[in-house]
């Protein structure tokens, strides 16, 4: 007898909500849902799982996409090396340092370093320039920094991790070899998987992420799911492709909304106590209720307006009007019960999340946080 797809789905929260794991079957029953109650119940019960850990804590993340260039022609990337129609750009050291104090004062907890491959920063030995960029960032600052510079080797790895490195995001965009093949043009699958394992090596937190709507199938994106929540990542992410003009995947459509933001919640509900961001760089302020409500709790991609600092895949969207900043967020935050969290809050999950991910079962140290059940 086979029951109806709204008891099914009752069924699996009940369970997961009570810490039981999420088995495949149910990852792609969750994921198929189409009725928007059957949906609503999901993200309730991702949010449930959240507060459990975060409270109504948020974090919020500064974005500097300081290099456009790049030598890689990712199919669905704006940047690609072959785009003619991307503004490039190359901001220099004391720009950058003025971005992120900005960014600092206005209340962020992170400073985001992200440049696409630029040649002229990839070939040069031993990548100095970067590692002592993220030095001066960090002292700037004073805040976590997020490098997000593409593939780059273990030593300098472990020499952005030396010089205040606190993350390593590289994406995989897809966990099947087949299609990442298709969207990272010329690139190796596994030089880009091990990345991350040697960033996690080098004492770094890692972020993985997933895009949606570049010709996966649904099988694909379940085992992309299990695949970033089984490893050691502080961070996942998921990310709706956004066509880009004059770009191999400029035909697709972007996934319906409903479909980021299941694929958000189950992310949750397979990973209470990692950090899930809600991008600013997909549909801009209007689509983040929308996924703080399925159970993101880091805005990310907050771009200080008229510094000339450009998007990935949302290259202008809001940033001009002011919409992607602190300012622009905190109203959201407030309509939805939810608050920014302090900076001693986002520092000591960071210890925790190191600690765990390292083996040492010092969870006793952490009574204040997570907020229960640690
Ligand atoms: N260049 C580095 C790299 O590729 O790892 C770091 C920056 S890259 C621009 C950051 C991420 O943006 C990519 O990994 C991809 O997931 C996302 N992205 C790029 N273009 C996109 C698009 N058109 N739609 C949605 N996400 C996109
Ligand atoms: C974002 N545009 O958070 C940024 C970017 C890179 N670490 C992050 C994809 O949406
Ligand atoms: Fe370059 Fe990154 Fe865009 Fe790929 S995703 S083309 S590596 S900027």
């Amino acid at each position: 007898m086979e029951f109806p797809k709204a008891y099914v789905t009752s069924r699996i929260l009940h369970r997961v909500t009570r810490g039981a794991n999420l088995r495949p079957g149910e990852i792609t029953h969750l994921l198929s849902i189409s009725c928007r109650q059957e949906a609503d119940e999901v993200f309730a019960a991702a949010r449930e799982v959240r507060s459990r850990y975060f409270g109504n804590r948020v974090f919020l993340y500064g974005f500097i996409y300081f290099s456009t260039y790049c030598r890689n022609n990712c199919s669905f990337c704006y940047y690609r090396q072959d785009n003619g129609l991307s503004p490039r750009y190359r901001k220099d050291r004391s720009e950058i340092l003025g971005i992120a104090k900005e960014l600092a004062d206005s209340g962020v907890h992170l400073i985001d370093l992200t440049m696409g491959e630029d040649p002229e920063i990839h070939r040069q030995e031993g990548y100095g320039q970067l590692i002592e960029l993220v030095a001066a960032v960090k002292q700037v600052s004073g805040l976590p920094v997020m490098v997000s510079p593409g593939v780059v080797p273990e030593e300098t790895l472990r020499q952005l991790a030396e010089a205040g490195a606190d993350w390593y995001a590289l994406y995989q965009e897809t966990h099947s070899r087949q299609l990442f093949k298709q969207l990272r043009l010329g690139q190796s699958f596994e030089m880009r998987n091990l990345a991350r394992i040697q960033a996690e090596k080098a004492g770094l937190l890692v972020e993985d992420g997933i895009l949606l709507g570049v010709g996966e199938s649904l099988a694909d994106r379940v085992h992309s799911l299990r695949q970033m929540s089984g490893r050691k990542n502080g961070q996942v992410r998921v990310m709706s492709l956004v066509p880009q003009e004059d770009t191999p995947l400029s035909h697709l459509q972007s996934p319906s909304r409903l479909t980021e933001l299941l694929a958000i919640a189950v992310l949750r509900l397979l990973n209470p106590d990692r950090l899930i961001p809600a991008s600013l760089d997909v549909e801009g302020l209007q689509g983040l209720a929308g996924r703080l409500a399925a159970g993101a709790n880091v805005v990310t991609s907050i771009i200080p307006p008229a510094q000339g600092l450009a998007g990935v895949s949302q290259s202008t969207l809001d940033i001009n009007e002011g919409g992607r900043t602190v300012a622009g967020v905190t109203p959201v935050l407030k309509q939805m019960g939810l608050t920014a969290a302090s900076l001693l809050d986002y520092r000591y999950w960071m210890n925790f999340c190191l600690e765990k991910e390292r083996g040492h079962n010092h969870a006793h140290r952490y009574r204040g946080w997570p907020v229960a059940r640690c």
